[in-house]
């Protein structure tokens, strides 16, 4: 139905997703007295938790950080069953999240939002959703998330194959029958390898399409009991607040010592611990030199090949799963349990994509280079326009009628990934050049920014000029910083969809600011502070 000649509906602020982020800021700008509406394409609450329901999805961040810290009642009521919980109760936490707190009868579903034009002359925006009903809102917030628009892959006759076929980020309600099913997926990332993991017992056969092997850790999953559950509880009060003063939002954090202060064998003890822990501390609770120094990179990179290899019953498949052409950390780093043994089956193959590319998608089997590969099911698992991609998929027209991707056309610019100058009163979550876009905790670093948000749009709410909006020469100086620190590490180096390489034409720069969530919360923390003065009221 197309009613775009409705009257719009007012409101104070319109946000956009019922994620993580969409959840807390609806919750937030309501408490703040705002008139507020949450639009989201989907049927149910949950964002990336929502649609991210395939086989083996679950959190890399331990339950004890990955919630939201608002309320007391709420620590106390929900109880996490596993330290690293699977989507489908972290769907459930965030659906409770929204009955306890009424949040639902301010969310609308099914409704996609196609543009968003700020209207100069009465400093509002004017969003026009898919089905034409539109809406005039002073505050525009981005819950849109950061992986959010996946991608197919770039290969003939992908749209050709007749059999059953699935993008992980699409995954369907319906349970998926693997028995009797020759399955091929592409993709080792952080999805893949858990698709893979949990499914290839249940296949007749898998075929792994891997391009870019990946370092990984082995995840220490623990089933959690109520003994177990209240010694974390306790610790919540510390936690709280810990979080938001480590590097990446996490209850670890990179130890004082340096890499080259400490002596061989005690770094060596170190990473041993670091890995016993099953966790990303091995990544982030290391060294800080790991993501800077080729040597202490080095170092790291040998010690995770050597313990994947072992495991690994087949030399020549081992050379293939072993990354050799980049550094431990400069790509995301998953958690896995069981992985590599996969490869140690029967009913498994591991094809390499680079040395055997894979030619064309056919109705009934994949063609590569050397061989034919029939199979009765895809699995796309081939990741996501990260950052960008579910902003620009929105034709936002700012002052101007500037949209926002001809503004990005030459490179992304954002203001600490907060707004654009030009987009008055439009703020943004887990967007380009903060940390949350990628090299943080997602729930500690989306709660900052939405409190950094709430007391912004309070600030404006009491000023005589209703919009907000960074300078440009505020922002040239937050690009030219984020760049900088960027450049200072190894990441820029590597591949990935942190540099964007994932993306035909993409311009590539590190997505995420690498200065550590800690710092940037002082950041912004210090902008309030100085009344805004990197920002014009108008
Ligand atoms: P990722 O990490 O972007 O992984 C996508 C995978 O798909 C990766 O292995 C890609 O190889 C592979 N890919 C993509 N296109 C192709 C083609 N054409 N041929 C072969 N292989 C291809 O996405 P995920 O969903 O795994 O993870 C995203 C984030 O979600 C993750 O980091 C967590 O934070 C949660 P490549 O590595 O590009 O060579």
């Amino acid at each position: 139905m197309t009613v775009s000649n409705s009257t719009p509906k007012i409101l104070d602020a319109l946000v956009i997703g019922a994620g993580f982020t969409g959840l807390y800021a609806l919750y937030r700008l309501r408490e703040r007295g705002l008139k507020v509406l949450t639009v989201e394409s989907g049927t149910g609450i949950g964002g990336t938790w929502y649609w991210n329901r395939y086989p083996g999805a679950r959190t890399d961040s331990s339950s004890t950080v990955y919630q939201y810290w608002f309320s007391d009642e709420l620590l106390q009521e929900w109880n996490w069953s596993e330290r690293f919980p699977a989507q489908k109760e972290t769907e459930r936490y965030l659906n409770f999240v929204a009955d306890k707190f009424a949040l639902r009868k301010d969310i609308q579903f099914n409704t996609r939002v196609t543009r968003a034009d700020y209207d100069e002359s009465s400093a509002r925006w004017l969003v026009t959703t898919q089905n034409g009903e539109r809406f005039s809102a002073q505050f525009l917030v981005m819950g849109t998330g950061g992986l959010t628009k996946f991608v197919m892959p770039n290969i003939p006759g992908v749209e050709d194959f007749a059999g059953e076929s699935h993008h992980t980020a699409r995954w369907p309600k319906e349970p998926v029958d693997f028995a009797g099913k020759r399955v091929g997926i592409i993709g080792t990332g952080a999805t893949g390898i858990q698709v893979i993991q949990t499914i290839a017992d249940k296949v007749d056969h898998l075929t792994v399409f891997q391009r870019t092997p990946n370092y990984t850790i082995p995840m220490r999953n623990l089933k959690l009991d109520d003994a177990a559950r209240a010694e974390l509880r306790a610790s919540y009060p510390t936690l709280k607040t810990r979080v938001h003063n480590t590097f990446a939002g996490f209850e670890y954090d990179f130890g004082e010592r340096g890499f080259f202060d400490t002596p061989p064998a005690e770094r060596r003890r170190l990473m041993e611990e670091l890995w016993q822990d099953g966790s990303l501390s091995f990544w982030i609770a290391g060294f800080r030199e790991v993501f800077s120094d080729e040597r202490a990179n080095r170092e790291f990179s040998d010690f995770v090949r050597e313990k994947i290899g072992a495991r690994i019953n087949d030399a020549a498949i081992a050379a293939k799963l072993l990354p050799t052409d980049y550094g431990f950390g400069t790509r995301r780093v998953p958690l896995e349990t069981n992985y590599f043994e996969v490869y140690n089956r029967d009913n498994v193959t591991l094809v390499d994509t680079v040395s055997e590319p894979i030619v064309k998608i056919n109705a009934h089997s994949v063609t590569t280079a050397a061989r034919e590969v029939p199979l009765d099911m895809m699995i796309y698992a081939t990741g996501f326009d990260a950052g960008t991609g579910a902003l620009t998929a929105i034709d936002i027209r700012g002052r101007g009628g500037v949209l926002l991707k001809d503004a990005w056309s030459d490179g992304v610019r954002t203001f600490m990934g907060l707004q654009v100058s030009g987009y008055p009163n439009m703020f943004m979550v887990m967007a380009p050049m903060s940390p949350s876009a990628a090299f943080c905790n997602v729930p500690t670093c989306v709660q900052q920014q939405v409190d950094w948000i709430t007391d912004t749009v309070e600030f404006v709410r009491g000023q005589a000029r209703g919009a907000i909006e960074p300078t440009a020469e505020a922002e040239t100086k937050w690009v030219a910083h984020h760049n900088e620190v960027a450049e200072a590490t190894l990441v820029p180096k590597t591949k990935s969809w942190y540099m964007g390489t994932n993306i035909d034409g993409k311009k590539q720069s590190l997505l995420v600011y690498a200065g550590g969530a800690n710092v940037y919360r002082q950041l912004c923390d210090d902008v309030k502070k100085r009344g805004y003065e990197e920002f014009t009221l108008t």
